[in-house]
């Protein structure tokens, strides 16, 4: 099933019963020339994923799975990344308003309430000969969820395992797509710094002694900062270091 809703700003949703993955299927929309500002949102996803493949695991008509389509032509290719900031920031800002509870940020794209993961953020980007074509948000919001499996139990939460109420799905979403275009408003007018200090205000992790994973090795150090290009900034036995991807465990709170 689809429909089409047109809201402010241009949205174009697409709403779907069932699909392998949210950015699987608009990253074709990208190719056939959907505008900036399409959205297709699953009640399920069969082959939903995160990162480096990992899988995204949600229980069908429970979460929010959606994905927008943008083409951002105001931001240099090295910028791309403050995207996934800038829809973490509008995520958590949505979930504060909506559900009245504190959220923190994890580098680089988590969103945590009570410490455990209740939204994960996946951007990505489709090349052309020409450059950048167009690039995909993947957000997946875990809403009423009641229980997660035994591998991620311990890790991840609902609004509702958080609350003890369930939420219309549909009215986090369309917050999340208002803060989200305002955010994006801030980005086109280049107050990068703006869209960062909101994302720096939600994090616990400076300053702290954290453990950063990454194929295979594990850098431990104290976390000094995130860079103007999105990378993370550590303070390490070999001095500051910097790293533009990698799984980040707090070691002390
Ligand atoms: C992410 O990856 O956090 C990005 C997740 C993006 C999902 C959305 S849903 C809509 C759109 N369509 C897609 O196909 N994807 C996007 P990453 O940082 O790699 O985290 C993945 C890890 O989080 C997994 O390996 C699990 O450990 C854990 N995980 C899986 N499902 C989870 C869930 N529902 N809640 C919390 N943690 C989860």
């Amino acid at each position: 099933m689809s429909f089409n809703l047109l809201i402010d700003l241009n949205y174009d949703i697409y709403r779907f019963d069932k699909l392998d993955s949210t950015n699987s299927h608009l990253l074709k929309l990208g190719n056939e020339g959907f505008p900036e500002g399409t959205v297709v949102v699953a009640d399920e996803q069969t082959m939903g994923r995160g990162r480096f493949g990992r899988k995204w695991e949600a229980e069908p008509l429970s979460n929010l799975l959606f994905s927008i389509l943008l083409r951002p032509n105001y931001l240099n290719p090295d910028e791309i990344f403050v995207l996934t900031f800038a829809a973490s920031v509008a995520v958590a800002e949505a979930i504060e308003d909506s559900v009245h509870i504190k959220t923190e940020l994890k580098w680089p794209n988590d969103i945590l309430v009570d410490s455990k993961k209740v939204c994960g953020i996946l951007l990505e980007s489709s090349f052309s000969a020409s450059g950048l074509s167009h690039v995909v948000l993947g957000i997946g919001v875990n809403v009423n969820q009641e229980k997660f499996s035994a591998e991620i139990a311990g890790k991840a939460t609902s609004l509702f395992i958080s609350t003890g109420k369930k939420y219309e799905r549909d009215e986090i979403l369309f917050l999340v797509l208002k803060r989200f275009s305002l955010t994006l408003e801030t980005l086109r007018s280049r107050n990068f710094y703006s869209v960062m200090k909101r994302w720096r205000d939600r994090s616990k992790i400076f300053g702290k002694k954290i453990k950063l994973a990454l194929s295979g090795k594990t850098i431990e150090g104290v976390c000094d900062d995130i860079g103007d290009d999105g990378a993370i900034i550590i303070l390490t036995a070999d001095g500051l270091q910097k790293f533009t991807a990698g799984e980040v465990t707090i070691l002390e709170t």
